[in-house]
């Protein structure tokens, strides 16, 4: 038995069927990009780590941006993940003691990668002091632009 032909109405289902796969996609893309587009500002050994701090354009910029940390493993580059990540921003100020920068706390995006939001005051060279797991420590020495 033939099949009827193809009404208008299947026509639209059809299209609109495609519409929302070629959306779903297109979302994929977009989270996928969000992943990797983040450049590297500077990397550290720490123990058994390799920590970057990545940020969109590979640059710290003064007052607020949103950096990442990402943690390895130094023998086999996978991600890894830590505990109790703490980050501190301080800047070393002429006369008086140390200036603090605003620091979220951290959030993991995905695998080995944990955002925050970093408010830096003045422009110039911040420490970054990075805690995690146990005894884990790295410092980061960036000038903010
Ligand atoms: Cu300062």
């Amino acid at each position: 038995m033939a099949k009827p032909p193809l009404t208008e109405e299947d026509g639209i289902m059809l299209r609109s069927g495609i519409w929302v796969v070629q959306v779903l996609l297109s979302l994929a893309l977009v989270s996928c990009n969000r992943q990797t587009s983040l450049s590297t500002v500077q990397q550290q050994r720490s123990g058994d780590y390799v920590v970057s701090l990545l940020s969109e354009t590979g640059a710290v910029k003064q007052h607020a941006s949103k950096l990442t940390l990402e943690f390895r493993n130094a023998s086999n580059n996978e991600a890894a993940n830590v505990t109790n990540l703490q980050v501190q921003a301080s800047m070393r100020m002429a006369g008086m003691g140390p200036m603090l920068g605003n620091v979220s706390s951290t959030r993991q995006t995905s695998p080995g990668r944990y955002e925050f939001d970093a408010d830096l005051s003045m422009a110039g060279q911040w420490n970054f002091v990075v805690t995690f797991d146990p005894n884990g420590r790295v410092q980061f020495n960036i000038s903010a632009q």
